[in-house]
């Protein structure tokens, strides 16, 4: 599998803009040689947030539409039931931050999973509010020192972190949940098959695909790209832990 080829969804001389180490470059890229290997590209339409998701549109190339802070599955949803509407069956698919997902568009996320939505869900959880400064979100893991949790996140001033994945698979409607990364080719691998198989359930009609990637921030962390993936690997999956949480063909 060429991982690191250009895949044809990528639109031609992207330079990814992401910081020096971000993960959010090589997820574009992975989700980009998914919709080629389906052979989906001109019949997909994805749908970023805000948050540094939004660049999506500058490098992945299919249709994008942008939404509003947090409500990227209520955007999808429209969009999937319009097209539907017409007897067009679009591929529809939506890339959020964590702090999109699961903080602000909690909401709208987790009705449309309760729903059954025919969509897919990936949100890129790099433990902050990435683009606004690494602000404490609702991933950040116990202890974790952010721009506004100085001293660490405590229980007391602000309770427990979203295990993101697992709070999607308890909805009926879900039909695939699953948590992965990109901190090795191994994983990266493991996260092109992942969303292939979440894709791939959409196009068969089951209900609410969704895939969150454990994703690095060097500039917020204050690591190194290589610490950031050490991170990943020895503490960031302990805490979340990497796997399938839901898939209706295996339960
Ligand atoms: C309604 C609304 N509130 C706040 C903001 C400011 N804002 C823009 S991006 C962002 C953080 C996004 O964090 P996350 O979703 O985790 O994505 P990341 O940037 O980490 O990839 C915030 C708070 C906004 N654009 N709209």
């Amino acid at each position: 599998m060429q991982v690191y080829s250009t895949p044809k969804a990528i639109k031609e001389n992207s330079n990814f803009t992401f910081c020096p180490g971000c993960d959010h470059g090589l997820a574009i890229k992975t989700i980009a040689h998914v919709i080629d290997e389906l052979n989906i590209r001109e019949n997909t339409i994805a749908v970023a947030s805000s948050g540094c998701s939004v660049f999506l549109y500058n490098f992945l190339d299919v249709d994008c539409i942008e939404s509003p802070h947090g409500r990227a599955c209520a955007v999808a949803t429209g969009v999937k039931r319009a097209h539907k509407a017409q007897g067009n069956n679009k591929f529809v698919f939506t890339y959020q931050g964590d702090g999109d997902f699961a903080s602000i568009g909690l909401a709208e996320s987790m009705h449309s999973a309760l729903r059954g939505e025919n969509i897919t869900a990936i949100c890129i959880n790099n433990t902050n509010y990435g683009m606004t400064g690494g602000q404490l979100g609702p991933t950040t893991a116990m202890g974790q020192i952010t721009t506004t949790s100085q001293n660490g996140r405590n229980r007391e001033y602000h309770g427990f972190p979203i295990k993101t994945a697992e709070q999607i698979a308890q909805c009926e409607g879900t039909c695939f949940s699953a948590r992965v990364a990109l901190y090795d080719i191994k994983n990266i691998i493991n996260t092109k098959n992942t969303i292939k198989k979440a894709f791939e359930y959409q196009n068969q009609n089951l209900g609410f695909s969704f895939v969150e990637i454990l994703s690095s921030c060097p500039t917020n962390w204050k690591l190194s790209p290589k610490e950031s993936h050490e991170k990943i690997k020895t503490e960031l999956s302990q805490i979340f832990p990497l796997g399938v949480l839901k898939d209706v063909k295996n339960d």
